[in-house]
């Protein structure tokens, strides 16, 4: 899934609207929001939803030495039921540009009354391809202050407050892309 033109990216909302377009399609039991840059190294790392709590896949990324960065962290690949998505009410749709995002998404499962849930750190082993910051997606330093909200906001921002214009819909062999 893309944005069009040369607007600031925004991951959060972009997966919000993933989700809202595939359920469109199928019931489908699990989503997994996964990064592009991300390639999976260990194929016991299954690519399935825990029934009870969101999962974070990603819990050792080469970049950050096959550990976790940090005890919240929860960027890259995640797995949720759709009743789980909707509990969280999805991810934010107010992070444009880089950073945070993942974040809000944490806490928004601990405020849901849910917990994360994790494989082993030695299986949730993923490459990162290496890359420059991306154009269109520099670090914005208002992020802080969305974080320090988000308590009070989750409930109001997210898939219930989600608007957007889809411009094209292809339908591929093995996806569609949005
Ligand atoms: C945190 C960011 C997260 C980000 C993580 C890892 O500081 O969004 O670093 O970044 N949180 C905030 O900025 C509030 S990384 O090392 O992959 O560039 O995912």
């Amino acid at each position: 899934m893309t944005s069009a033109g040369n607007c600031t990216f925004n991951r959060a909302k972009l997966l919000n609207v993933g989700v809202k377009e595939a359920l469109k399609d199928e019931d489908w039991d699990c989503l997994f929001l996964h990064d592009v840059d991300l390639i999976p190294e260990n194929d016991h790392n299954l690519y399935t939803c825990d029934p009870w709590n969101p999962k974070h896949a990603s819990v050792a990324m080469n970049k950050f030495g096959y550990s976790l960065p940090y005890p919240q962290y929860f960027g890259g690949v995640s797995a949720l039921t759709p009743d789980q998505y909707m509990k969280i009410n999805g991810f934010p749709n107010e992070y444009w540009g880089w950073g945070g995002e993942d974040d809000d998404i944490a806490t928004r499962v601990r405020l849901a009354g849910m917990k994360i849930s994790r494989p082993p750190v030695s299986i949730g082993h993923y490459k990162m391809v290496k890359h420059k910051s991306d154009k269109g997606n520099e670090e914005k330093p208002h992020r802080f202050d969305l974080l320090v909200r988000t308590q009070r906001t989750w409930t109001q921002d997210g898939m219930n407050s989600l608007s957007y214009a889809l411009l094209a819909r292809e339908l591929r062999p093995l996806y569609t892309n949005l």
